[in-house]
């Protein structure tokens, strides 16, 4: 009995050691062999691969661990096929999305080095990239929400369509945009009982922009908003949580179920729907230079990765290239006193287009009115969107305080944290207001959150006087209770802030969105110094100057790409069709 139960033991160690050894970091089966993990830091966490080689060939990579947006889904295939293919882990890293491709590939040659396998590399030719002279009736330069959209429109509507995107992945700046979409007179706000109409949207709208925003652009706007979000959601997106963002008087924004980040989520569907579609999308293609014929546009030269150019001629050209948020020598150009701020634009907003149009005399409208975010997570530029101010998260500096109403325009309270203590401040919410907006989940585990089981530990946490911010969070919520912000007039007052945890972000201002860009008129059409229409050029989105004047509100540039992208894409499709 005493020997059975012996070798019951051993056998359970001798078990338990075989699978500890399965579960291990390598399980190498014989010579040139076996299974490996790797791990490197990605953009958003760390990024764990298990590497199966089998005789010196790399077969499998699986990714076993990241945390990267939503967008990078096909980044991840791309450069796994590559490393596949070249049987190394020295490819190049994809463009637009760097960072995670480059993580990618190193936590591969991690698992290769421990191997300890010497790998034959295999000598690739890069899938030759087309660059031969093409025509077609539509094309469209830049893949963000504006050029998918654009895309999708004129397809529908009868046209072929090209559009190139200099980066390997689509989305642009939109993969990052997290708030949602302004529109009134939803069946989403109405379900909700919002009372809103196109009125007041339009005087929210000129009213941020300080009244310097084109009011033709805005009435297009504020009239045809509902009907993208219809159009939207017939094609697939969820826009049916609605919120509020500062500067709005109403709740207007439009966000996915939950409140979710409304960008990647976008992207996605239109991504999808173009390539249900037929849009034939061609990434790594830059343009470089717009084809002209007297004074009408007849198509784009491009270049490709690896450097071969080639034309694309068409009847109608839209620019959808997005602003310059990610270029610190053009905004310091164009507003000097923001060098040295960071930015929450992705690294392919660096206003090409502005270069592109320059042979054509287009009039620039607004260009130095260059828009920061004032809840970015300082040095890591992370933006920490409105939303969470819009769902009950206060501001208060480091003094503990109060200093604004959390809901004014951005440039109000761009400027008012710039006048505290360290240009910072600390965005603090509660429990309430994280399980009101999922969008919440993502910063938390990106780590961003300081979290405290009382508003005491929070202020210990945060080196801030913890009576001081008892007070000025006790007095918020007899605020909320009583509807009156006696202090700073703050509107929406959502939620008190009493249920733990509390949590608490270091915020302050950085580059958003750059207002200014190419006239347009309400057509779409691209407008010269002379106040001529180019015939052939359409441009929609962030590209584009007028729609925001000298401010724009949250919500109202998700708005602009996809209704100005529904009416550049039809007109150009018009053209074609003449
Ligand atoms: O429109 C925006 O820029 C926006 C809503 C950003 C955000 O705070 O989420």
């Amino acid at each position: 009995m005493k020997y059975l139960r012996k070798l019951g033991i051993f056998l359970l160690v001798g078990i338990m050691i075989m699978s500890l050894a399965g579960c291990g970091a390598s399980k190498k089966t014989s010579s040139g062999s076996g299974t490996f993990e790797g791990q490197a830091k990605g953009k958003n966490g760390t990024i764990k691969v298990e590497v199966t080689i089998e005789n010196k060939e790399i077969k499998k990579i699986d990714v076993i661990e990241n945390h990267e947006s939503e967008f990078t889904k096909d980044t991840f295939t791309k450069v796994i096929d590559t490393i596949i293919a070249a049987n190394s882990a020295e490819v190049d890293a994809i463009s637009g999305a760097t960072i995670t491709s480059s993580a990618i590939i190193s936590a591969v040659a991690d698992a290769v080095k421990k191997s300890g396998i010497e790998l034959a590399p295999k000598k690739t030719t890069k899938a030759s990239v087309k660059a031969e002279n093409t025509s077609t009736d539509v094309v469209i330069i830049g893949a963000g929400g504006a050029g998918l959209t654009t895309a999708i429109e004129a397809k529908e509507k009868g046209a072929n369509v090209i559009l190139i995107e200099k980066n390997a992945v689509v989305g642009g700046n939109t993969n990052f945009a997290t708030g949602g979409l302004n529109a009134a007179g939803t069946k989403f706000q109405e379900a909700k009982g919002i009372k809103d109409s196109i009125e007041l949207f339009y005087e929210d709208t000129m009213k941020g922009g300080k009244n310097k925003n084109n009011p033709e652009l805005v009435k297009i706007l504020t009239e045809n908003a509902a009907k993208t979000v219809e159009w939207l959601t017939e094609r697939g997106a969820d826009l049916s949580d609605v919120g509020r963002m500062g500067g709005a008087s109403v709740n207007r924004t439009h966000r996915p179920t939950g409140g979710a980040g409304v960008g990647a989520h976008l992207v996605e569907v239109l991504h999808k729907k173009a390539k249900e579609l037929g849009v034939e999308i061609r990434t790594e293609t830059k343009a470089v230079e717009l084809l002209v014929e007297g004074n009408k546009v007849t198509g784009v030269k491009v270049q490709v990765a690896g450097g071969a150019k080639y034309d694309i001629k068409a009847k109608a050209v839209v620019i959808t290239t997005g602003g310059f948020g990610a270029n610190q020598e053009k905004v310091v150009k164009y507003k000097p006193e923001l060098k040295g701020f960071g930015t929450t634009n992705g690294p392919g907003a660096t206003g090409d287009a502005l270069d592109l149009v320059e042979p054509l005399n287009v009039e620039l409208v607004d260009i130095t009115e260059i828009q920061t975010h004032p809840t970015v997570v300082p040095e890591k530029n992370k933006m920490i969107t409105e939303a969470v101010r819009g769902n009950g998260a206060i501001l208060v500096n480091r003094q503990a305080k109060r200093f604004i109403n959390e809901l004014q325009t951005r440039d109000v309270v761009s400027k008012a944290e710039l006048e505290q203590e360290g240009k910072t401040a600390f965005l603090v919410f509660d429990q309430n207001v994280r399980e009101s907006l999922s969008a919440i989940e993502k910063y938390a585990k990106l780590g961003l959150l300081t979290e405290a089981s009382s508003v005491k530990e929070l202020a210990e946490k945060i080196s801030v006087d913890a009576a001081e911010l008892e007070k000025t969070i006790n007095t918020y919520n007899t605020y909320v209770e009583s509807k009156n912000d006696k202090d700073f007039k703050r509107p929406n007052m959502k939620t008190q802030l009493n249920k733990a945890p509390f949590y608490a972000v270091e915020v302050g201002p950085a580059v958003h969105h750059t207002m200014g860009g190419l006239k347009i008129n309400t057509k779409a059409q691209v407008i010269n110094k002379s106040g001529k229409v180019i015939e052939g050029l359409f441009a929609a989105g962030e590209v584009t100057g007028g729609v925001h004047g000298a401010n724009r509100l949250g919500g109202n540039a998700v708005a602009d790409i996809t209704t100005y992208g529904r009416i550049a894409g039809a007109n150009a499709a018009d053209l074609a069709k003449k």
